[in-house]
């Protein structure tokens, strides 16, 4: 038998492709020597940089599934979720960034768009040029989207769309906006419609006082009867599936990406261990610390084993919605409790900015939330189990 690794205990690497393995390469090196040096500060003073977006264009970190006619990368989904694992084993703000840009944004308009829409919208989002946002959720309709507001009423040209979402990544600084509203036109259905920065009737208000994932602007999206053309209409989808379709993706990359936070709370736990030594001997040599390494060590190489084989399903067209729920379920539950443990090693220190885990805690608190809550996905899963809804 061979040597075990403890920092790659199933042998993930050999699983890749050698344009997998290049393109993490490519993501580990922008978050490592570009976005680490920046995010104890960017959190700090709630700061996000614009300019992240235009680095990451340059890398190739935005759309990596989408074709290269359309500005992307053509790459695979296991090779999304690596670059999510990059980018959150530094902050899951960053990863939020550009995974709303890449599965919430572009991916609507890649696969329910015309080809005059993506063409006017995918290279430039994929260069970073063009920030996007994506609004579905509202301030009365959270886990359950069919009771938004917002409404889109027929006009001479097109529509007037007027409503308010809440807690949307990127909208105070976006310039494209993919919002869904029930449209009058079309039977009160939902459908997609691309706002675009500076409409009229359209404002972008800051949401202050946030705890959690703070390196990633979240802002309000309120609509005053902002109205848009026909061009302005995904005609390609309409009800619920549009949505989630997107969401799919993004949960998709979720469940990658909290292994990254999670495997850099769990080196730091180890490393801290290692280093500190009480009662005359390292921490990591006492038994608890290593039934504690040891469990983490265990949900990261099963969560990231996971999260392989649903990329490889889904590069394949094979997966299903409830294989994304259990992933995205299972692997952000068990990051925060790594997060939390690891906060826990490290004694007094764990609480500063400085070793970075309380940050991750913190941050991981939201994304346990966003995209489906932990429970939301249990009653997903257990719908399929049971073949009872249990939504209420
Ligand atoms: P339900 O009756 O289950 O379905 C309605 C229609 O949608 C279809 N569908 C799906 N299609 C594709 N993929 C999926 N995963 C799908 N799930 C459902 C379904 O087939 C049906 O289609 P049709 O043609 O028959 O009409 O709908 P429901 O209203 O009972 O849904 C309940 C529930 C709980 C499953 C759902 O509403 C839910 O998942 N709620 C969670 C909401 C959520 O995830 N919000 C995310 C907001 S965006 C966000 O958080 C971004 S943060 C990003 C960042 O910063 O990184
Ligand atoms: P609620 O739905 O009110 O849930 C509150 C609690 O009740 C949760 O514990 C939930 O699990 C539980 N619950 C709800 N329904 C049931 C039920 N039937 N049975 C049992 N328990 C239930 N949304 C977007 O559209 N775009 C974005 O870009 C975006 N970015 C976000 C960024 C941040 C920082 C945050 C915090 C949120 C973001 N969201 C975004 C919104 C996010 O998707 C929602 O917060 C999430 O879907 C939960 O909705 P809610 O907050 O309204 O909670």
């Amino acid at each position: 038998l061979n040597r075990f690794n403890w920092e790659d205990p199933f042998s993930l690497e050999t699983q890749l492709t050698e344009e997998e393995r290049m393109l993490r390469n490519a993501a580990k090196a922008y978050a490592q020597n570009k976005l680490q040096p920046r995010v104890i500060a960017a959190y700090r003073d709630e700061q996000t940089d614009v300019e992240i977006f235009r680095e990451m264009g340059e890398m190739g970190l935005l759309g990596v599934t989408i074709p290269e006619e359309y500005g992307g990368v053509g790459a695979s989904y296991v090779a999304y979720g690596l670059v999510a694992r990059e980018v959150e084993r530094v902050d899951s703000g960053y990863r939020s960034l550009m995974s709303v840009q890449s599965s919430l944004v572009m991916y609507p308009i890649y696969a329910y768009g015309s080809e005059e829409q993506r063409k006017k919208y995918l290279p430039k989002l994929a260069t970073g040029e063009w920030i996007g946002c994506f609004g579905l959720t509202e301030p009365d309709a959270g886990s359950d989207p069919s009771g938004m507001k917002t409404v889109a009423k027929k006009t001479a040209n097109g529509y007037a769309i007027s409503g308010a979402k809440m807690w949307i990544s990127n909208s105070p600084i976006a310039d494209v906006f993919i919002v869904w509203a029930k449209s009058e036109a079309h039977g009160g259905k939902i459908r997609c419609f691309v706002l675009e920065k500076g409409m009229k009737g359209l404002s972008v208000p800051k949401v202050g006082g946030k705890l959690s994932l703070r390196a990633s602007i979240t802002g309000e999206i309120v609509m005053e009867g902002v109205e848009v053309g026909e061009d302005a209409l995904l005609p390609n989808v309409e009800g619920l599936k549009g949505p989630f379709g997107c969401l799919n993706r993004a949960r998709y990359g979720i469940s990658w990406g909290v292994m990254g936070a999670a495997e850099f709370c769990m080196e730091a736990a180890r490393q801290y261990g290692l280093d500190r030594k009480q009662f005359g001997k390292p921490l990591a040599q006492s038994q608890l610390q290593q039934l504690k390494l040891a469990n983490m060590l265990t949900e990261i190489s099963l969560g990231l084993q996971a999260s392989l084989r649903v990329g490889r399903l889904l590069d394949e067209a094979e997966a299903a919605p409830e294989m994304i729920s259990v992933i995205k379920r299972n692997n952000c539950g068990k990051a925060l409790d790594i997060a939390r443990m690891s906060r826990d090693m490290h004694g007094g220190n764990g609480i500063s900015e400085e070793f970075q885990i309380m940050r991750h805690m913190v941050n991981l608190e939201t994304v346990n939330t966003y995209e489906g809550t932990h429970d939301i996905h249990a009653l997903i899963i257990g719908r399929a189990i049971t073949g009872l809804q249990a939504f209420f």
